[in-house]
């Protein structure tokens, strides 16, 4: 039984199980202990693979962030579960992948026969952030969020007990407010970015004075556009060559650096640096067309399903716990933060608590969605199907990334990993990755030896096309039917991106 397989089985059996827990109790908040870790998770946007000095950036010096991945281990085939931001949060907040629960796409504007009340992270969904506070945990979001505008969709109302950021996609750096908590809009005066940091760092001396552990989704817009970096950032970069836009981004780097310096410093300031699991990843490829950043040696940007739109800068740190100075390079994804997480809370089977959290959760969704207006989410049916209903709602992709990294197993973590968010489908089995578009024969690639995806190998290996067609469509079997679609714009303009030629070498200093 491969790994997917078994993990279903194994939904359908702990759905059952929790179906019946349903009738017998309520799940219980664990009790808060002061020496649980706390776990911080840093998610930059739209950040080019290349422009970081860990990844051999000539440009954009990122001490504080490769420090990070220096004192623990980086993953040199870290992906996120989509090219764009919104279902790559979706995915990564409820370790599974988001077409599970018909997330596929941003939440753009309306199209006709949208409904804008299913805009968000379908209210059935069990978070990570749920999960870390049945364990004891405080649970604080800061900054983007764009997982759904309507206050159902709040993060307050999907898990975090904190929340100091704004709702969509993005923000201007210097717009001085953000929404505190649900409802309270605050003033400040200055950057977004440092704000964000100073925030942090606020959040993690209350935990700290009031002994209680914390899961912080740490999430600046930095450095998405729009193009808005401090004067004094800016300055650093007047010599560099190249477009204005990417002096900007390198400004904006330095801002999302010195973040990162700040809230590391405040840990240590605490001396809890060694009880903190830290992970820094970035949301989806860089955008060469909008800020000016650059992914190689990967092909294609945000958007695309080649690789410069799916694997990003990715590390994790926890002192004593993780070997310093590790490069992990099995094909690891987004998704494991969650488990990740919650094994280090102490939680041995992840998708036992997601299933006790769910039957709790799916209780109040027909009050949700009342308020909503809307009714998208299948709880009827028959026995049988209320199982399999449940197990394919909440069945988590997850995996626990600990034992990988310590080396006490030198197994996979995912046979294979998918991607779909229309136009483009893509697997990556092994090396090889297949990716799927609608106006031409699907593309195979060998990535051991062709990491920039040059040359298409479909033509001459006919059987492994095959193979990899047949998962994919496994697992398409087993997602839902999307909330929202995808516009027309972005069909067309998507398609087009894969035609583009990209950057595939770091730009000289
Ligand atoms: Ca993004």
């Amino acid at each position: 039984m491969n790994r997917r397989n078994f993990l279903r089985t194994t939904a359908l059996t702990a759905g059952a199980v929790g179906l019946g827990r349903l009738a017998l109790a309520e799940p219980k908040p664990a009790k808060a202990s002061n020496d649980k870790p706390n776990v911080l998770v840093i998610i930059c946007d739209d950040a080019g693979y290349a422009d970081f000095s860990m990844h051999g950036s000539k440009q954009f010096p990122t001490p504080n962030i490769d420090a990070l991945a220096k004192g623990g281990v980086r993953f040199s085939n870290g992906y996120v579960s989509a090219s764009v931001c919104a279902p790559s949060r979706a995915g990564l907040l409820t370790g599974r992948y988001q077409q599970r629960f018909g997330f596929i796409t941003n939440l753009g504007s309306s199209s006709p026969g949208d409904d804008p009340a299913c805009k968000g992270m379908r209210v059935d969904q069990v978070t990570v952030a749920d999960a870390m506070k049945s364990q004891g945990y405080r649970t604080i979001a800061l900054g983007k969020w764009h997982l759904g505008h309507q206050d159902e969709y709040h993060p307050c109302k999907r898990g975090f007990t904190d929340f100091f950021g704004f709702r969509g996609g993005g923000s201007s750096y210097w717009v001085n407010k953000c929404e505190r908590d649900l409802g309270t809009i605050e003033k400040f005066d200055g950057y977004m970015t440092d704000q964000l940091g100073l925030e942090a760092c606020k959040y993690i001396d209350d935990c700290k004075e009031k002994e209680q552990p914390f899961f912080m989704y740490l999430a600046p817009n930095a450095v998405h556009t729009p193009m808005h970096s401090t004067k004094k950032d800016l300055a650093e970069f007047k010599d560099l060559k190249g477009a204005k836009g990417r002096k900007i981004l390198g400004g904006m780097t330095l801002g999302l650096d010195r973040m990162v310096g700040t809230v590391m410093d405040n840990l240590k300031k605490n001396g809890i640096a060694d009880n903190t699991l830290v992970v820094f990843i970035n949301d989806n490829g860089g955008t060469p067309l909008t800020n000016s950043s650059c992914n190689a040696p990967l092909n294609g940007m945000k958007g695309t399903l080649l690789e410069g739109g799916i694997r990003v800068p990715f590390a994790m740190q926890w002192p004593g716990k993780i070997p310093a100075g590790k490069v992990y390079d099995k094909p690891v994804i987004s998704l494991d933060i969650m488990s990740t997480a919650l094994g280090a809370a102490g939680v041995s089977d992840p998708q036992k608590l997601m299933n006790t959290l769910a039957v709790e959760r799916e209780t109040k969704v027909p009050e949700i969605e009342k308020s909503l207006g809307i009714q998208v989410s299948c709880l009827g049916g028959g026995k049988k199907n209320r199982e399999q209903g449940f197990a394919l709602r909440h069945v988590i992709d997850s995996v626990d990334l600990m034992p990988y990294v310590t080396g006490k197993t030198t197994e996979t973590p995912h046979t294979a990993l998918f991607w779909f968010r229309p136009p483009g489908k893509a697997v990556r089995k092994g090396d090889w990755k297949l990716v799927v578009l609608p106006d031409r024969p699907p593309m195979l690639f060998d990535l051991k030896t062709d990491i920039s995806e040059k040359t298409d190998l479909a033509h001459e290996n006919p059987a492994v096309v095959k193979e990899m067609m047949k998962d994919l469509f496994n697992w398409e079997k087993q997602t839902a039917h999307p909330m929202f679609r995808t516009e027309h714009y972005w069909l067309e303009n998507n398609t087009k991106l894969y035609d583009r030629t990209y950057k595939l070498e770091q730009p000289q200093k």
